[in-house]
């Protein structure tokens, strides 16, 4: 595809190549023939990948692209807007009408190997929207700073995935009784392209692996996976980090101890039990593997630095989880957390999807400002203003999001 592109380029002269970028390129004369710049290589990729162009490359080998918070304002978010998390290479070539999902490990009766038209006249369907929430989304708040890719607050999303129950196949297949970890196996090519290594294979309980909600998904918001996002079967399991959601899903295996796959050993996606100082290691007995993710709320609207003019009221608005649990209430402060006011919040549309929530604000004077906003959870759990406890891979960053804001 890169070979087409450089030809296509080739054929459009400086003229068209400055429009697209929107600029002058200055020395473009000396620009050696073919040659792409770098923006508009990056803006043509993301293109390629049905995103965005607005979307943040953190890397594009693997791809890790960002959402700005502002663009995760629907309620479902778009494929065009969703992040992506990729710890290998896209699979190279998709077959889907040979596509087999194998079950296999030492807690299965017998192996079992289904196409993807068995799993989707055999089972019924179901339709759930599920937040997906990358671990290590907010890492780059975090001080000393953690190694990974410096995420913002912009790796999660939420939308409609659509796929039939994991339970369901486990029952058709026959589960021994000792079962106690399913872990997942894709398709994705390792950075180092040997074929014998898997860049990540995750997992999860048994116990999520039976929730109705977990699902082996063939659609996204109604169309067929993208490619990026998993295509053409994907786990999905909801409110645990989105690094037990397993894309280009070939393989299941059903564990009698916990999966031992790539990046489930220690310090991947694990944080410490007992609390460490700033940039202190801690021992393996000492890390205990993420299940639900924590509460957190974002606020999508406004975007931050917005102005308005004194007299209207913001309507603000945005979105709140918590991994497994519901959240049951969002305040809003504009004094820097000294008062807060409630926020109108919406029940969830199931479990394990995003709530919304909005409020109208009143600005007592012209000036700057910050909105800041906390969500609480069924538990009584809020997210701290502050960034939270710190560990080696900076998971888990919950703090209070907030927006600058200038009533003029
Ligand atoms: N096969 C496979 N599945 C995967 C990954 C991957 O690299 N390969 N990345 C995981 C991680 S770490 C995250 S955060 C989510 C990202 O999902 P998304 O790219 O669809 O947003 O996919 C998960 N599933
Ligand atoms: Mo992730």
């Amino acid at each position: 595809m890169k070979k087409e592109r450089r030809a296509f380029i080739k054929k459009i002269g400086l003229a068209s190549l400055a429009s697209a970028l929107g600029a002058e390129i200055v020395f473009g004369n000396n620009m050696p023939k073919g040659y792409v710049p770098v923006l508009l290589e990056e803006q043509e990729s993301l293109k390629s990948l049905g995103k965005d162009p607005a979307l943040k490359v953190l890397n594009d080998k693997p791809w890790n692209v960002e959402t700005p918070i502002h663009l995760l304002d629907d309620k479902i978010t778009p494929a065009e807007k969703m992040f992506i998390r990729n710890n290998g290479l896209l699979p190279e070539k998709i077959d889907v009408s040979n596509w087999t999902l194998t079950i296999k490990g030492e807690s299965v009766e017998k192996e079992k190997s289904y196409t993807l038209l068995e799993l989707k006249s055999k089972f019924k369907s179901y339709t759930y929207q599920l937040t997906l929430e990358c671990g290590g989304n907010g890492r780059s708040e975090f001080y000393p700073p953690a190694e990974g890719n410096q995420w913002g607050q912009g790796a999660v999303s939420c939308a409609t995935w659509t796929g039939i129950r994991l339970k369901d196949l486990l029952e058709d297949v026959g589960i021994k009784n000792d079962a106690v970890y399913v872990g997942y196996h894709g398709s994705d090519t390792h950075l180092s392209g040997d074929p014998s290594k898997e860049s990540i294979s995750r997992g999860i309980p048994i116990s999520k692996a039976r929730q109705d909600e977990t699902l082996l998904a063939f659609q996204m918001n109604g169309k067929d996976i993208p490619l990026a996002h998993g295509h053409p079967l994907r786990l999905v399991a909801g409110g645990y980090p989105a690094s037990v959601s397993g894309k280009w899903l070939k393989a299941i295996s059903i564990r009698n101890k916990v999966h031992d796959g790539s990046k489930m050993e220690s310090p991947s996606y694990r944080v410490p039990i007992e609390p460490v100082e700033p940039g202190e290691r801690t021992s393996d007995d000492n890390m205990q593997i993420i299940e639900s993710m924590p509460v957190k709320s974002l606020i999508t609207f406004p975007k931050s630095g917005a102005e308005f003019s004194l007299g209207k009221n913001l309507a603000i608005k945005g979105h709140a989880w918590a991994g497994e649990k519901e959240v049951t209430k969002v305040a809003y402060s504009i004094d820097f957390g000294t008062t807060w006011q409630n926020c109108q919040l919406d029940a969830p549309v199931n479990r394990f999807a995003w709530q919304h929530f909005k409020a109208n604000i009143k600005f007592p004077k012209k000036g700057y400002y910050e909105v800041w906003a906390m969500a609480t959870d069924d538990q009584g759990r809020s997210q701290p203003m502050i960034v939270p406890g710190w560990n080696p891979k900076g998971y888990l960053n919950n703090a209070c999001h907030r927006i600058a804001v200038k009533v003029i």
